[in-house]
Parts: C-alpha cells; sequence; structure tokens
C-alpha cells in the first residue's frame, strides 16, 4: 500500500510542484492517493475529466492582513487564510487554528482532509480551513477580542450559512468563536446563527459540540475493538495533548471503564498510574490555563513530569494510544515503541497526528488504526447538528444530540469496515475511509459538471 498507482503518480507530481515548501499539504495528498489505486482500476470513469486533480487544487484560497493593537500601545501584525477547499457537497465546513506555526500550506492540508472527513459523516457539508499564525498564549482577554474582531473585519465578507461556516481548532475554543461571530453579526447586522459552529448554548450553540470530537473518537475506538471481541472496560490509555479534543476523550474513556494514564502539552508530559483526575485537569487548561507541569505540582505522590525534550508520551507503556495535539506528533520510533509495549488500537483524535512511517509500523503489526478523517469526524458532525438546530430555530437536549454523535460515529465506522472489504483490504480503516469518502466527493463533483 505504499506506492501510488503509476496513474495517479503525475496528480502527484503536480500537487508538489504547483505547491512548492508545503510538505504537510504533499504527505495528506500522498496519503489518499495512495489508497486510490484500487477505485480507479475498479472505476477508471473516475480518471477522466480531471477529476482527481480537481479534488487536489482548492476552489479558493484566501490570504490577508490582520493588524492589531496590543494592550502596550504597540500595532502588532498576523496573517489571516481561509481555504475554501470543496463545497460539491455543501457549504465549506471546517475549523479556524490560531498557532504560531499557521501557514498556508498547513491550512491547505487541513482544508484538504476536512472534504474527506466531512463527506464521511454523511451530512451536508463541504470542506474548508482557515487560520492564523497569531499566538494566544499569554494575551489577555482584551488582546484576544481586538485581534479577532480585526480577523472578521476581512473574513466576514467570504462566509454565510449557505457559503462558509468557520468553527473552533486549535487555539479557537468558546471565548474566540464568541468574539468573531459577534463581529460578523455588527458588521453584516443580522443574526445568522448557522454561520459559525461552536457558539455557546446562549447565543445559539449546540449541546454536546464542546465533547463532540473527543467522545467521537472515543465510540470509534469502541467500534475498532468491538471487532476483536474486547472493548475500554480495563484498558491503559495514553492521549496526548490536554486541549479540547484530549479532555473529552479522556472523559468519555473514563466512562467507559478505561484507565488514562498520561496526557501532554507542548511543554512535556505527565504521568499518573492511579488514573487522571479530569477535574484537576479542566480546572488548569480550561479555567487557568495553566502548563500541564503543574498538574504534576497540584496532583503530588507519584506524579511525574517529564519535558518534551527529556522524552516521548508514547514511551508510556499503553493498550490503546489517542494522539489528540497536532500533525506528526507521533513518529515513525514512537509507533515502534508502542508495538513494542503491545498496544491494540489507536485512534486520532488530532488531524494526521502519526507520520506515514508511523502509520506503516501500526498497519504491517495490524494495530487497530484510526485515520483522523474517521476518528475524530464526530466533532465536525456535531457541528453539522448545530447548523440543522440553528436552521430550524431549536435546542436539542444532550441524549437526543449525543444519540445522534454516536449513531454518527458507529455509521462512520461501518462504512470505513465495510469498504475496506469491498476493496480487498479487511481491517483496513485508512484505505477505507480515503475511498469512502472520495467517492461521496466525487460521485457530487461528476454530477455538477467541469466546475
Ligand atoms: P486545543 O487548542 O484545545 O488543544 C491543543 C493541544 O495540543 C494543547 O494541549 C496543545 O499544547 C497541544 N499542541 C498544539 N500544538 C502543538 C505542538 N505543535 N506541539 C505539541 N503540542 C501541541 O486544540 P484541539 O484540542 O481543538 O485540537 C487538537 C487536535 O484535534 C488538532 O489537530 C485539531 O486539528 C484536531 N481536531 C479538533 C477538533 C475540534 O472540534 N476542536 C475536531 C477534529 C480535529 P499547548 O497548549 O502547549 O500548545
Ligand atoms: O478538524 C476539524 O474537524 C475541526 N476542527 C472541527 C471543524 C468544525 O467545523 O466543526
Amino acid at each position: 500500500m505504499n506506492s501510488i498507482d503509476e496513474k495517479l503518480q503525475p496528480v502527484l507530481a503536480e500537487v508538489i510542484r504547483r505547491n512548492a515548501g508545503e510538505p504537510e499539504f504533499h504527505q495528506a495528498v500522498h496519503e489518499v492517493l495512495e489508497s486510490l489505486g484500487r477505485v480507479v482500476a475498479k472505476h477508471p470513469h473516475y480518471l477522466e475529466q480531471a477529476l482527481i486533480e480537481r479534488i487536489c487544487e482548492p476552489e479558493r484560497q484566501i490570504i490577508f492582513r490582520i493588524p492589531w493593537t496590543d494592550d502596550q500601545g504597540q500595532v502588532q501584525i498576523n496573517r489571516g487564510f481561509r481555504v475554501q477547499f470543496n463545497s460539491a457537497l455543501g457549504p465549506y465546513k471546517g475549523g479556524m487554528r490560531f498557532h504560531p506555526s499557521v501557514n498556508v500550506g498547513i491550512i491547505k492540508f487541513l482544508g484538504f482532509e476536512q472534504t474527506f472527513k466531512n463527506a464521511l459523516t454523511g451530512m451536508p457539508i463541504g470542506g474548508g480551513k482557515g487560520g492564523s499564525d497569531f499566538d494566544p498564549k499569554g494575551r489577555s482577554d482584551a488582546e484576544i477580542m481586538r485581534f479577532c474582531q480585526s480577523l472578521m473585519t476581512e473574513l466576514h465578507r467570504h462566509l454565510g450559512e449557505q457559503t462558509d461556516v468557520p468553527a473552533g481548532d486549535i487555539g479557537v475554543g468558546g471565548r474566540e468563536i464568541g468574539y468573531m461571530f459577534g463581529q460578523y453579526k455588527r458588521l453584516n447586522n443580522r443574526f445568522e446563527a448557522g454561520v459559525f459552529t461552536g457558539k455557546a448554548l446562549a447565543y445559539g450553540g449546540s449541546r454536546a459540540r464542546t465533547e463532540a470530537t473527543g467522545y467521537g473518537n472515543t465510540y470509534f475506538v469502541d467500534s475498532m475493538l468491538k471487532t476483536r471481541g474486547t472493548n475500554f472496560d480495563g484498558k491503559t490509555v495514553v492521549v496526548s495533548g490536554s486541549g479540547n479534543v484530549a479532555i473529552y476523550s479522556i472523559e468519555k474513556v473514563q466512562s467507559f471503564g478505561g484507565k488514562v494514564i498520561a496526557c501532554s502539552d507542548s511543554s512535556g508530559y505527565i504521568v499518573d498510574e492511579n488514573g487522571i483526575d479530569l477535574a484537576l485537569l479542566k480546572e488548569i487548561k480550561t479555567v487557568r490555563r495553566e502548563r500541564i507541569s503543574e498538574y504534576a505540582r497540584r496532583r503530588g505522590n507519584g506524579v511525574h513530569f517529564i519535558a518534551s525534550d527529556k522524552g516521548s508520551i508514547w514511551d508510556v507503556p499503553c493498550d490503546v494510544a489517542m494522539p489528540s495535539a497536532t500533525q506528526n506528533e507521533l513518529s515513525g520510533k514512537d509507533a515502534r515503541v508502542l508495538v513494542k509495549n503491545g498496544v491494540i488500537a489507536v485512534g486520532e483524535g488530532a488531524n494526521m497526528p502519526s507520520t506515514p512511517e508511523a502509520v506503516k509500523v501500526f498497519r504491517d503489526a495490524s494495530v487497530l488504526f484510526a485515520p483522523g478523517k474517521a476518528a475524530n469526524a464526530g466533532g465536525v458532525a456535531t457541528s453539522a447538528l448545530e447548523m440543522q438546530q440553528n436552521a430550524s430555530r431549536d435546542s436539542w437536549t444532550f441524549e437526543q444530540t449525543e444519540a445522534r454523535l454516536a449513531a454518527i460515529m458507529r455509521s462512520i465506522h461501518d462504512t470505513c469496515h465495510e469498504t475496506a472489504d469491498e476493496y480487498g483490504a479487511p481491517g483496513d480503516y485508512v484505505l477505507g475511509a480515503n475511498i469512502a469518502g472520495f467517492v461521496r466527493v466525487a460521485e457530487a463533483m461528476r454530477m455538477l459538471g467541469v466546475i
């Protein structure tokens, strides 16, 4: 599965040529094209009308200046991005990321992945992604607000509930969404609730959206474990990151009887053999916005903090690994250590957290491996449920919304599983997710003509 079909090699070569210096985008396209050889062998019509070439080219890319004034009165400049990747299935849909590493190649890879992920949910949403190289760490609430308002002063003209619907991602949570939606509402003089998801309940948000990505990944891994006659009960679990996705993965794993013993942030990781105290973690991360070492200091008693230059969280032995921080955070070496330590399942909460070498190690070792575009689709699926509630001016209970999320995750799991079987690669969720997502987008694009 490591080579690309010769008919598709020119597609990758062209993507690399015209998107120079964007390794994450090349990596994401490479991985999808690897899976498509089996599709074009069976259905050669997908090679017509440059359909695959068109899927790899964003429909529109917006790059803009974001000037804002910090608390010292200094003018700061950041760069804003929105890549509107594919609208064959619905309005562009995908989060906004605020992190100093953000550049157009990273947003493009995320928008490309989002297109197939959103197709897998079965909901009427296209793919897009945006963000800025703004670093929110250490910024006051007032600075965050001024930054979000300046960003939206430009971006608002490109959005709309039928056009492009952003949400959160790294560095963008409820606070930032409130400021961006507020400025959008002011500039357009209309309360267009469905233009943003991840909103607070107070102004049109959906119950269970905050929890959805982490809960969804846990449901997906649970479905995979069931194919081998087991479940989370009594399993030792490691979750990287300690943001939105990580926290609600930990919450759901614990409710399923799993024991999460490690989590991290960019400064390092903590190991708590007694099982993570989630109330303490939430207070440190979502209320006080402190570093993860604070967890070890407050909890005391045998909890270790290991700085990121001293070791990898994947050195911690576990049955299930749930990488939930960022792209390429889990290397081939990490994967070999996990396999040696007996890992049985990996669920990607983050987008593309495993390097290609790591994915190969897991697949070769027959580890149950859920790629991000399937495993973390619960977040955007619940965003689509938020859009549905906004469109019907309704508000569902937590139980009703979570039941929909659970059913969607089961359906994504089964779709990936059955597609892998159909294409002669039983148990290969990477192949299943890539093919099932591609076919849904490609079928719609064929019907819409050459656009
Ligand atoms: P948050 O900002 O809430 O949390 C991010 C976490 O990852 C933090 O602990 C952060 O540590 C860590 N992290 C981020 N960048 C790096 C880095 N370069 N190196 C090491 N650690 C890092 O983001 P989310 O939890 O929302 O997102 C996590 C991942 O999940 C991302 O890949 C995102 O694209 C993906 N995702 C998110 C969805 C959502 O609904 N929010 C939906 C689907 C996928 P620190 O604070 O030190 O930076
Ligand atoms: O990567 C993702 O799927 C997200 N950050 C969530 C996107 C969304 O629109 O809810």
